[in-house]
Order: structure tokens, then C-alpha cells, then sequence
């Protein structure tokens, strides 16, 4: 007889929907969105569902050492004790020769849970191994939001079904986050148009009802140009200004320059669409702007975020229920004490910090001292996610550099590996899941027996500490147990009532949440004047022309390009499943006709697209879903599926977005040259 068994998707993803799934035996046989909970209401994304594509699909099964060079994809199968000695040895190697810090954990988006995707920091932190910034997906969103609002909070995102006007701005909700797109349906049926901003014809742009499209980078741009109209007809709530903002004179004074003339030169939309989506937000009694992580994705991400958190403000949208902006709610999460995970009690402020997005550089960077001699990958895919892949790739293929991959699938950078070690999925391990897009705190049980011999990441670390001599208690006890005390600590309900009652909202009152008496800054108010830390940042909302656009020479590099994400892929998970490889792969190059004319490339073509770091392979596709000017690649994929081995993150660049790092994945200049049919490539 089957069984039907409440979990949570473990996945980097908005949703953390939550699961109903039905086992018989220890087999797989579906995965559905639970109905009562109040952001998922039971809708889920095609990958999930097909999940049994991962749990039964190719799958790391047990240990593996390599055999021959790095990278031939040549490894042995080992016994756990074998594999876990093999790694002691190399972490002790690597010690002796250049001292703690010459290791580094780098960890990820693979789970979110709040006991296995972390485990490895408190080893870390005991054992005195470098850490890791973790800048790869919020920190410019972090910064740009923080400047205005002063924390990742905002209203619940299902109020958006009270909303009479949804503007989705830089997420492509349809592919990324589908449950908030039943309260958007919602929210529509009930009158309110849906606007969606975004540089390309997504999925999620071609259900709305306008479609603005920027040139990326551009945003901040089109919120002042949406601003001074809101000013010149008089739509402005002064009284909000004055009580809950900095709002001055000398802020009115910038905004009379943005106007929509000047906006539509920067973004390229029309000044009627300006002029008419502003008159549209004025008139609107609850707008709600969900904002995606997407158009941060800039060197100048952090001013054109912090620019659109302005509208709001503007219109004192705020305070009404079903209106105001929203892009992360892991604020709302702080109040949670995971020490026990993390072993923060280790921590020593004196051992360096590494930028994960620029791995490339810890690698191969010859001065850095010590060395990254050893390297231990967790529930990420670096040889494919990073940016500056061909710099990652180097340091990786690095003879003398020691690296584990604790992992489901072969990925690229498991390829790469000296260790991989076999791990369980979501639905094989327990964890306890806070989420980025809404406010409840969602329990998920192993509801099936691991694959093969995997591991889940919190008794990996444990075992590797045991072995290299920690006996401390951090390091005992299973996940189960370890949720336990999570909870306790923090004060929550015990597991018991989560088993029974299912998610629990974490309790944020409606009155904080739309800032009612105040906003979470350090006067209380919304900051119009971002004060940045860094000084070449602009002092108001303003354009910041930082970007590829602004600073590479056109007549090499003529064309935006960007990397979004796949709508059948998660970041590089599931780029091996059978529906990806038939959906996804192989690699596709949306191109506008017009630039296509003047390069003599049809439909179906092979082209070149290269730029100073790298030149890839991809096959073309003529539409108008992109402008002229602008090309993209929707990602990610398996390096194999590029004739040199990398995907698309060796067009990308690393350098740290300002003010405090992350990676312009969306923000790259690129010129595309037919290949001639037979072309070496
Ligand atoms: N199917 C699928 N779902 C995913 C993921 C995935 O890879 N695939 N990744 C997951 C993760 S880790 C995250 S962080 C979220 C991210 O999800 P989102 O928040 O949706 O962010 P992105 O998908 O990066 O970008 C969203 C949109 O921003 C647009 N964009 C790029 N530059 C600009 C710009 O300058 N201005 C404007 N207005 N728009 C711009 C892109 O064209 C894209 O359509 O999704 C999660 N969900
Ligand atoms: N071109 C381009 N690149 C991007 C982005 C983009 O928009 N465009 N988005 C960026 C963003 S937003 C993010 S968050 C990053 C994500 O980058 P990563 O965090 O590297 O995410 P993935 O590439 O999906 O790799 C996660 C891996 O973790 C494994 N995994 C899953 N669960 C577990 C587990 O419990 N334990 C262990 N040990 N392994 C597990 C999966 O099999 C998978 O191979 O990518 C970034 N890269
Ligand atoms: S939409 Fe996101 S959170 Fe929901 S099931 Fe799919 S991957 Fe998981
Ligand atoms: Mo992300």
C-alpha cells in the first residue's frame, strides 16, 4: 500500500514548497505540492515532481578515489573507512606543508537545510581551515536592499493575491518560484494587470499584460524615470515621506532631472511606457513589486535594487496590506540558533575569509599565502556555477591541489575530484528548512532509505572529525537529534509539533512586516540617500554606468549577454536528468534577427561566442524575445556539452560587485561570429 508523507524541497529556490509524497515500498512514486500550506497552496515545479528522475537516475553510489590524471574521469570504488583515511591523509599533507588555512570547505545551494548545507563550517572553524564568503546569490541583493529598507524583510508574499497591481521586476517567477504565481493568478482575476521588467521575453513576460524591457543594468534608470513622473503629477504621499523617510529637497531636486526622455535613452523603453506604467503605479491603491534576485545580477545591481525599493516609499505603499516590495525574507529566520551546526564558538576572527565567486583566483593566484592546497566541496558545483569558469577550471585541474566532492551525481567538478564521496538527497536525509521567499519554518523527514552508500553531509562531518581527533559533542549524534537541539535553542516548538501540525510560521507581525512604525534602520526611516559604504557609488538613486555596456570597447565586444537561469534546471542540478538533457541541452544562443543579418547567421546556425575570457560553442536561435543588441543563453548545463569542457560561466567575469561583492552573471559583453560548417572548434 502506498503511503503519503509531508516533507519540504531542500532545493536553492524561493518556494521551500511544501511536499506531499508518496512512497510504497522504499520506491518513489510521487511528488506533489502540499495544498495547506499558505505560499506553496499545493503548486510545485515540473523538476520536483519528476524527482524520482534524480533519486533512481545515475547517482554517485558509493566512495570513489582517483585513478590516472585529474579530470580523465578515472576512479576507483573504495570502502567508507578507505575514503575517509584517504582524505585524513591529504587534509594532514596539506596542513604539515603550508598549515590550517591551506584548507578551504566550499559549500552551497545544493540543499538548504538548515543541518546539512552548513555542517561543515563547524570543522572549519575548529580545525582553523580558511572560510568561505559566501557571495555567489544574495550579497548584492543584501547590500542594494539593505541601503534603502535596512533588512531583507517585507510584506508575505501571498498577499500579493490582495494586490490591484503586480509588478514582477527582474524574476522570472514562472520558471523560478511557480508557486507565487497561483497568488499572482489570483490577484488577476480579481482586475489587477500584471507588469512584468525584465530585459527578455520570459515565460513569466509573456503571461503579463505590459512587458517593459530594459537593457539590463538599467533599472535604476527606469525607477527615476517612473519617480519624476509620480512627482510632476503630484502622485507622491508627502505625509509618508516626511514621517517615514529621508525624503528631501535635495532628493526632489535630483529626481526633476530623471526625466522619462532621459530614463528611455538609458533603458531603451519608450517614454509613453514610462509615462504610463507611472501613472498606473500612482493610481494603484495596493501595488506590489516582487522584485527577483535577477536584476542584481550587475555591477551597478546594488544601486538599481535600492532604486526600486524607492517607488514604494514614494507612494507610501508600504502600510497597506497587499502592497509594497518585496525580494528576500531571510530576515525574518534571525531569531534562529544554529551554533550546534555551525560551531560558531570556534570561530577566530583572525583566519582569512576567501569570496567563493572568485575561487578562480584562491586557486591559481600564486602569491596567496598559504596556498589553497586542499579543498572540500559540499553540495555545490563550482566547475559549472562559478564565474570565471576558466580560471576555476585551472585551479582545480591543479595536480597539487587535494579535492573532495561530497555528491549525488558525476558533476564537473566531482570529475575533477581526488574523493568523491556519495550523498543523499532531500528526500534520503533529515534536515529543518528555513526559506528566502516566505516565513515558514518547515520540517522534512528522510522518507526514503539512502541510495547505495550515501552520506548525508552532517555524519560525513562528523566521521571526518572523529578522524582527525575532535571529540567535542558537536561532532556526535545523528540529524535527527541535532534538529532537536536547533529548536531547543532557539526556543521554537519541539519536532513533535511539527510532525503533527506541519510549517511554522515563524511569526512576523503583519505591523513589522510593512514597516508600519518603523523601517529596520538605524533611524527607523526609509533612506531615499543609500549612504553606501563605498564612495564612488552615487549619493541618490541614479543610473551608475559601471557596467560591461559602459567600459569595454564596442567594436569588440557590441552585445549585452546574459546567463539567467533554465526553467528545467536548478542552477547546475538536474542539468543530467533524461528531461533536461532532452528540454535543456544542448546549449542555445537566443539571438535577435537583426543582429543575426548583420553576421549572416540563420536560424539553427553554429556560432562563436567569445569575449576576452573565453570562446564557446553554442547553436543559435533567431526570436524577438530578445532586442537588438542583447543575447542570452538560458543556464546552466554540463561542461561536456561545450566542446572545450566549460559552460557558459567562462564568458562571465568575477570581479566583486560593489559595495561588498557577488557576481555579475547577467552583466557580460560578448561579439557572436558564425562558424563555418566543418570549423575546427
Ligand atoms: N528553474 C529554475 N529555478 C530556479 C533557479 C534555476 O536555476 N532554475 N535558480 C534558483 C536560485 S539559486 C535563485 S537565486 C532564484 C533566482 O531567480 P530570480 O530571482 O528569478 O532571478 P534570475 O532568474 O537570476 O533572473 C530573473 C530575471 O531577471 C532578468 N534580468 C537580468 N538582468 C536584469 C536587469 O538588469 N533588469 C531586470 N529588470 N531584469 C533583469 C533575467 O532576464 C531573468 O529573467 O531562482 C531559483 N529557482
Ligand atoms: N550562469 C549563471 N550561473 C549562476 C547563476 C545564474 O543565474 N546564471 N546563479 C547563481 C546562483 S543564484 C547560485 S545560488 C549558484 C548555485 O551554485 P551551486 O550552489 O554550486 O549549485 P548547483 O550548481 O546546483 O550545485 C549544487 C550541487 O549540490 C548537490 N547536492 C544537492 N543536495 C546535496 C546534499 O544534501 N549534500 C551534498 N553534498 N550535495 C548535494 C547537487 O547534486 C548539485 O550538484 O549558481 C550561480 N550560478
Ligand atoms: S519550485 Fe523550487 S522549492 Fe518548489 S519544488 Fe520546485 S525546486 Fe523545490
Ligand atoms: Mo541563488
Amino acid at each position: 500500500m502506498p503511503t503519503l508523507h509531508r516533507t519540504t524541497c531542500a532545493h536553492d529556490c524561493p518556494g521551500s514548497c511544501a511536499l506531499l509524497v508518496e512512497i510504497e515500498g522504499d520506491q518513489l512514486l510521487s511528488v506533489r505540492g502540499d495544498p495547506a500550506h499558505a505560499l506553496t497552496r499545493g503548486v510545485i515545479c515540473g523538476k520536483v515532481r519528476r524527482y524520482a528522475e534524480i533519486v533512481d537516475g545515475p547517482r554517485v553510489a558509493r566512495p570513489l578515489l582517483r585513478e590516472g590524471p585529474k579530470g580523465s574521469g578515472r576512479f576507483r570504488e573504495a570502502t567508507w573507512d578507505d575514503a575517509l583515511q584517504h582524505i585524513v591523509d591529504g587534509l594532514e599533507r596539506a596542513v604539515r606543508a603550508h598549515g590550517a588555512s591551506s584548507v578551504l570547505p566550499y559549500y552551497y545551494g545544493g540543499t538548504l537545510g538548515l543541518v546539512q548545507q552548513k555542517a561543515i563550517e563547524r570543522l572549519a572553524h575548529r580545525a582553523g581551515w580558511s572560510r568561505l564568503e559566501r557571495s555567489l546569490c544574495f550579497a548584492i541583493a543584501d547590500a542594494g536592499w539593505s541601503a534603502g529598507v535596512g533588512r531583507m524583510l517585507g510584506p508575505r508574499p501571498e498577499e500579493i493575491a490582495h494586490s490591484d497591481l503586480v509588478l514582477l521586476w527582474g524574476i522570472n517567477a514562472v520558471s523560478t518560484h511557480i508557486s507565487l504565481m497561483s497568488h499572482v493568478k489570483h490577484a488577476r482575476s480579481r482586475g489587477a494587470p500584471l507588469v512584468v521588467v525584465d530585459p527578455y521575453r520570459t515565460r513569466t513576460a509573456r503571461l503579463a499584460d505590459h512587458h517593459l524591457m530594459p537593457r539590463p543594468g538599467t533599472d535604476a534608470a527606469l525607477a527615476c524615470g517612473l519617480m519624476h513622473v509620480l512627482l510632476d503629477q503630484g502622485m507622491e504621499d508627502r505625509a509618508y515621506l516626511a514621517s517615514r523617510t529621508d525624503f528631501n529637497a535635495e532628493v526632489e531636486r535630483h529626481l526633476t532631472k530623471c526625466t522619462p526622455p532621459w530614463a528611455s535613452a538609458i533603458t531603451g523603453i519608450a517614454v509613453d511606457e514610462i509615462v504610463d506604467l507611472a501613472r498606473r503605479y500612482g493610481r494603484a491603491q495596493r501595488p506590489f513589486i516582487r522584485i527577483g534576485v535577477g536584476m542584481t545580477r550587475h555591477r551597478n545591481g546594488a544601486v538599481n535594487l535600492h532604486a526600486v525599493s524607492c517607488l514604494p516609499s514614494l507612494v507610501g505603499a508600504w502600510p497597506k496590506h497587499g502592497a509594497g516590495a518585496l525580494i528576500g525574507t531571510d530576515a525574518g529566520f534571525s531569531g534562529i540558533v544554529d551554533e550546534r551546526v555551525r560551531g560558531t564558538r570556534w570561530r577566530d576572527p583572525g583566519v582569512r575569509s576567501l569570496d567563493m565567486s572568485q575561487l578562480g583566483r584562491w586557486l591559481c593566484d600564486p602569491a596567496l599565502a598559504p596556498p589553497v592546497a586542499a579543498l572540500l566541496v559540499f553540495n555545490a558545483n563550482p566547475a559549472v556555477s562559478c564565474p570565471d569558469l576558466g580560471t576555476v577550471h585551472q585551479g582545480l585541474q591543479r595536480e597539487d591541489l587535494f579535492t573532495v566532492v561530497h555528491e549525488q551525481v558525476m558533476t564537473d567538478t566531482a570529475r575533477l575530484a581526488d574523493v568523491v564521496l556519495p550523498a543523499t538527497t532531500f528526500l534520503e536525509h533529515d534536515d529543518l528548512y528555513r526559506s528566502y521567499g516566505h516565513y515558514s519554518l518547515q520540517l522534512g523527514r528522510a522518507v526514503l532509505t539512502p541510495r547505495g552508500e550515501a552520506r548525508c553531509n552532517h555524519d560525513v562531518v562528523n566521521a571526518l572529525a572523529q578522524r582527525l581527533g575532535h571529540d567535542d559533542d558537536l561532532f556526535a549524534g545523528d540529524s535527527l537529534q541535532r534538529i532537536d537541539q536547533v529548536l531547543a535553542a532557539s526556543g521554537l516548538p519541539d519536532r513533535g509539533w511539527f510532525e503533527t501540525h506541519g510549517p511554522h510560521d515563524v511569526g512576523m507581525d503583519e505591523d513589522v512586516l510593512h514597516f508600519r512604525t518603523r523601517f529596520p534602520t538605524r533611524d527607523g526611516r526609509f533612506h531615499f540617500m543609500p549612504g553606501w559604504s563605498d564612495s564612488a557609488m552615487p549619493r541618490l538613486p541614479d543610473h551608475w554606468a559601471v557596467n560591461a555596456r559602459d567600459v569595454e570597447d564596442p567594436s569588440r565586444t557590441p552585445l549585452d549577454f546574459m546567463a539567467p537561469p533554465g526553467h528545467e534546471v536548478l542552477n547546475s542540478t538536474f542539468t543530467q536528468t533524461a528531461t533536461a538533457r532532452r528540454r535543456h541541452a544542448p546549449p542555445t544562443l537566443l539571438l535577435h534577427p537583426v543582429d543575426a543579418a548583420a553576421r549572416n547567421i540563420v536560424d539553427g546556425d553554429t556560432v562563436r561566442v567569445y569575449n576576452a575570457r573565453a570562446s564557446l560553442v553554442l547553436r543559435v536561435h533567431l526570436t524577438d524575445d530578445v532586442t537588438p543588441g542583447l543575447c542570452l543563453c538560458e543556464t546552466n548545463h554540463l561542461g561536456q556539452d561545450f566542446p572545450g569542457g566549460m559552460s557558459v560561466n567562462a564568458l562571465v567575469d568575477a570581479a566583486r560587485v560593489a559595495p561588498g561583492g557577488g557576481p555579475a552573471f547577467h552583466d557580460n559583453r560578448v561579439q557572436v561570429s558564425r562558424l563555418a560548417p566543418g570549423a575546427k572548434v
